[in-house]
């Protein structure tokens, strides 16, 4: 049986929940970029089917249905457009508008506190962990990871496995000895094709997708502000998911294995 050694979050949905203030920005940058776009909630939520706010622009541009030399030409701006969506997502975090979501710092810290290591696995940029953790835990909290994986590091983009493969190569562990922390049904088949026992917080953005694949879906990390629901309680045997019972659900899952 392969003990716990590491927890790998993603980002986006997972640490925070980022989406609405990556809309923001995009659609920011597009003002920016004298770009007739502005993505609505239902708009967004369609393309989230696409990891990578890159791949994501360049996937609607190809859904306009625009002459080639404007397509061409549009396509040839992605990388800078993105680049100001950067900078506003960074802008609006730094103004503290995107919180962690419940338990995730209590359970990072109960992780450094057993000796876990820690490793980020994240299609987003780096410079959002980097703007998100600065502003919601400081700026030693980036030094809390052995592994920071996110974005272009990989070529294939969640739900490939890349991301994940990545994080484990840094950290140097096998995938058993891991845990994935997601929020999307792309993150969790990217983890569970790199053979991570996963668990699934779903968003209010990501809710309505399969989560089949996980090992275990909660509604909320919780924490002793905010338990989690008596079902959920029953399930993990606990008001929030510790340590303690995520490296039990983690053992009894590599029991099975053996
Ligand atoms: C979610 C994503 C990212 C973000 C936008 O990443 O797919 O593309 O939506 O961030 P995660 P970028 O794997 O953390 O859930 O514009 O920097 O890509
Ligand atoms: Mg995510």
């Amino acid at each position: 049986m392969t003990a716990l050694r590491a927890l790998i979050f993603d980002v986006d949905g997972t640490l925070a929940d980022t989406e609405e203030a990556h809309r923001q920005a995009f659609n920011d940058a597009f003002l920016a970029h004298d770009l007739p776009w502005q993505w609505s909630a239902a708009t967004y939520r369609e393309l989230l089917g696409v990891t990578g706010g890159k791949e994501r622009i360049a996937r609607y541009v190809e859904s306009l249905g625009l002459p080639v030399v404007e397509r061409e030409r549009l396509r040839r701006i992605v990388p800078l457009v993105h680049r100001t969506k950067t900078e506003a997502f960074a802008g609006l975090v730094e103004m503290g508008g995107v919180p962690l979501l419940p338990g995730v710092a209590r359970l990072l810290s109960e992780a450094r506190s057993a000796g876990l290591r820690l490793g980020i696995a994240s299609t987003t940029t780096a410079r959002n962990l980097t703007a998100l953790l600065t502003r919601n835990i400081g700026t030693s909290a980036l030094s809390w990871f052995d592994a920071i994986s996110t974005g272009d590091v990989v070529a294939q983009k969640k739900p490939a496995p890349d991301i994940y493969r990545h994080a484990l190569a840094v950290l140097g562990l096998p995938a058993g000895a891991c845990v994935a922390l997601e929020d999307s049904e792309l993150g969790v088949r990217a983890a569970k094709a790199a053979g991570l026992f996963t668990v699934a917080v779903p968003t209010r953005w990501t809710s309505d997708q399969s989560f089949m694949l996980a090992d275990l879906v909660l509604p909320s990390l919780g924490d002793p502000q905010r338990p989690v629901d008596a079902r959920t309680e029953e399930l993990i045997g606990a008001k929030w998911l510790g340590l303690r019972q995520l490296a039990a659900l983690h053992a009894a899952r590599e029991d099975l294995r053996c």
